[in-house]
């Protein structure tokens, strides 16, 4: 038996100010194409269930571009008769019940099982001549009707295969927390029962529990945070008493977090130099990127040509600087500023000074005077 594992797909995610030639969000976007990598794979491999282990839109009400697509994709499953079994995530689940719920929209597919209701639900298949149980809990309002759940879930001696689908972060392990108010605890016991496999939604990163218990992980990256993760999903041979997983890589825009630049003991020149270096190594051209200044005093900070960067980087679908900028002393700034003649005595000058806004009539000079002095080099 054959099964592909999903994640976290969070349809109609979107983020910066990128739009595409059909004036959608370039984000939006590429998101819609890595789910489509999916669909497009199992269209090839053919599994004889799909299984989406919550998040499936990033939000309660998706816009109509996100709920059109995924109809469109999640029918390419149904029209080739693979059924497609999908959990609610925090991240599409109502807070109220009058809201409704954006799954019903595929209440009527044939193929197509959306779990929603609050409650521990048992969906059983007969595949290959096997009778296949899936114990489904989709979000719940709160942590403790998600435990009432649990203990309702009762394996059928029938079943050849039982298989757990949840959606939250398992109990003890910090790294698994998304942070998020309305996140779900899942307490470990449940993930050493007797299932052939458990699938784990809510945390990004494609994490291996155990040989049968998987986190897919998103298919998309969402934040610098995931910068480093590979996107992608699961597809698993599932055989009496025999496991076999594989993770199957999604080709995804280019997102660098990129190592910091310590600026504390070097001058705006140098720190510009290792700026261009970094965005010259990389070549922006399509990807997204963050560059981050560590312990940059803000004088020095203010000084920045971020014109000159904004050049450098007109290719990339999206980059920033993120600074850490350390509040200066008046020693700091004399002792961290590229000191010319002009400079070092306004600084030396305005310490003696008894003046109201000292701090920032000493910031603003010194800038000032940095910017001639450094034209003054050039020349
Ligand atoms: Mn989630």
């Amino acid at each position: 038996m054959k099964i592909l594992h999903i994640s976290d797909t969070h349809l109609g995610y979107s983020a910066y100010r990128k739009i595409t030639n059909e004036n959608i969000n370039q984000r939006e976007k590429d998101n819609y194409n890595s789910f489509q990598q999916v669909i497009d794979y199992a269209l090839k491999s053919k599994p004889d269930i799909v299984l989406h282990s919550g998040d499936l839109f990033d939000s309660v009400r998706p816009n109509n571009r996100a709920i059109t697509f995924s109809i469109k994709q999640i029918f390419r499953l149904s029209k080739n008769k693979i059924p497609f079994l999908i959990i609610s995530g925090n991240h599409e689940q109502p807070k109220l019940k009058e809201t409704g719920h954006i799954f019903s929209i595929f209440d009527h597919i044939e193929n197509v099982y959306p779990i929603y209701n609050l409650k521990y639900e048992k969906h059983e298949f007969n595949i290959k001549k096997n009778n296949i149980s899936i114990h489904a809990i989709p979000q719940t309002l709160s942590k403790d009707d998600f435990n009432n759940n649990l203990k309702k879930i009762k394996i059928p001696n029938s079943s050849d295969f039982n298989i757990l689908i949840l959606h939250g972060s398992v109990k003890g392990i910090k790294e698994f927390t998304m942070n998020e108010f309305n996140e779900l605890i899942i307490p470990d016991k449940y993930l050493k029962n007797n299932f052939d496999y458990i699938a784990l939604g809510h945390y990004h990163k494609y994490t291996k529990l155990s040989k049968n218990c998987h986190y897919a992980g998103s298919t998309e990256h969402f934040s610098f945070s995931e910068a480093k993760d590979k996107k992608g999903f699961i597809e698993i041979h599932l055989e009496k008493n025999k496991i076999n997983t594989k993770f199957i890589k999604i080709e995804n825009r280019i997102i660098l977090d990129l190592d910091p630049i310590i600026c504390s003991n070097i001058n705006l020149d140098q720190i510009m130099e290792s700026i261009e270096l970094k965005i010259k190594k990389i070549k922006p051209k399509d990807k997204i990127f963050r560059i981050k200044l560590e312990e940059i005093p803000s004088t020095i900070y203010r000084g920045i040509d971020f014109e000159k960067i904004k050049n450098l980087c007109k290719n990339a679908t999206h980059y920033e600087i993120k600074a850490n900028i350390k509040s200066d002393s008046d020693t700091e700034i004399i002792k961290n500023s590229k000191m010319g003649a002009l400079s070092k005595e306004y600084a030396y000058f305005m310490k003696d000074q008894n003046l109201k806004d000292k701090k920032v009539l000493l910031e603003l000079g010194m800038n000032y005077i940095q910017r001639i002095e450094s034209k003054k080099e050039d020349k």
